[in-house]
């Protein structure tokens, strides 16, 4: 049986990815790091359903600061691919912790490569690579070929990290892969990200729970897609011959006040009633303009994207409004 080892399972992809997995038959093992409340409240579902076998997934402490960590588990578990999807994942945070972030994010990779080297196991590695190494374009869309201008620490790093990957598979031939996803989200999404802070802050302000909602730069562009579409590339990148870089996209780009539009109407609410500028949201230096061509893995792995922005951003805000809902529900019968 095949063995595969996630790094940030407890995030939006690792939850994903870890059902896809298993839906495959693999036998899934994902690092957690101690925290002093639950952090696994993305994977407990897959427990308790009975349609997903939660038997062959097995969680281990560990953390991408800790060496010792991750060439214990390397060495233990002797997995057959390794996804590298933990990281200090927020752009506007990684100016407040820039240190941390290129720990975390840039060196955290490293230390996954080099306990692989040092294993002398040949697993197959995926490095989370993103499109904010892009960030100020030097090409419209942005491609496998484009040449980076990261805009903040998180971008400074992941570049580093996709830097590592491409030195491991070239030094000591490593089957390693950098997929280059552009944004990707989900009723998963952490909520500080502006996709679902919006569709959270709608399914309250329409259950009357929320009145404000407090947002930055409205004018960024970004290419939205679908997590569980993109979990899906990441595995097929280690399923091909060669190993490979490859830009993960929809290939459209909206406005942030596009999406913001878009979830409010679903629920009939005027944004502009609501909305309020706070320029704590900005950031130092913005990334104005994604949007990928993934041709590449289009034609070399049969990616193609399934959700549209429209189904994704109702998808979002319909579990937000239920979710909500629930909360609301159980309050008022406690009450
Ligand atoms: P996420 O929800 O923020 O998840 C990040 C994961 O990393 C969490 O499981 C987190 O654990 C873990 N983590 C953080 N610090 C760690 C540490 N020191 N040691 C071990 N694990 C640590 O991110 P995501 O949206 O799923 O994204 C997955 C990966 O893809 C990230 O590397 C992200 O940078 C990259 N990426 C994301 C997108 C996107 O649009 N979502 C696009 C391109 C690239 P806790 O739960 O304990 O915090
Ligand atoms: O949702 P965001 O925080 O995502 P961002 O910065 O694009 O980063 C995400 O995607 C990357 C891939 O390109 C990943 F690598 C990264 O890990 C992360 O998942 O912000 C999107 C846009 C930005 O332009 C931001 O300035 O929304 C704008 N924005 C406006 N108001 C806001 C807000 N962003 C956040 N988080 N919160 C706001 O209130």
């Amino acid at each position: 049986m095949k063995k595969a080892l996630i790094s940030g399972i407890t995030g939006q992809d690792g939850s994903y990815l870890a059902e896809f997995l298993l839906g495959k038959g693999y036998e899934v093992y994902g690092i957690i790091r101690r925290s002093s409340s639950f952090n696994t409240g993305r994977i407990d579902p897959i427990y308790e359903d009975p349609h997903v076998p939660h038997r062959r997934l097995h969680l281990v402490y560990g953390d991408l600061n800790d060496a010792s960590s991750l060439n214990r588990i390397i060495r233990t578990i002797q997995p057959h691919e390794i996804y590298n999807l933990g990281a200090q994942s927020h752009v506007r945070v990684s100016f407040d912790i820039p240190e941390y972030t290129g720990e975390i994010t840039g060196l955290g990779t490293i230390r996954l490569l080099e306990a692989i080297r040092e294993s002398g196991l040949k697993p197959k590695f995926y490095q989370a690579s993103s499109s904010e190494m892009f960030g100020k374009v030097q090409d419209v869309p942005q491609r496998e070929t484009t040449p980076f201008y990261p805009r903040s620490p998180y971008g400074a790093a992941k570049v580093y990290s996709y830097w590592v990957t491409v030195n491991y598979r070239e030094a000591y031939g490593l089957f390693a892969c950098n997929g280059i996803l552009f944004n990707h989200e989900s009723p998963r999404r952490g909520e500080t990200f502006v996709t679902r802070k919006i569709t959270k802050a709608a399914a309250r302000i329409k259950l009357g729970i929320q009145r404000d909602l407090f947002l930055g730069n409205l004018d960024a562009k970004r290419d939205w897609g679908f997590a569980g579409d993109y979990i899906e590339a990441m595995w097929m990148m280690l399923q091909v011959k060669t190993a490979d870089d490859y830009v993960i996209a929809t290939g459209e780009t909206h406005t942030v006040k596009e999406m913001l539009e878009l979830a409010f109407d679903r629920l009939q609410l005027d944004w502009k009633k609501h909305v309020k500028i706070d320029h704590t949201y900005f950031r130092p230096t913005e990334v104005d303009l994604l949007i990928g061509d993934a041709s590449k893995a289009k034609k070399e792995l049969g990616w193609q994207p399934k959700v549209t922005f429209h189904e994704l951003i109702a998808m979002m805000v319909d579990a937000d409004l239920a979710a909500e809902t629930e909360k609301l529900d159980g309050t008022r019968k406690r009450g």
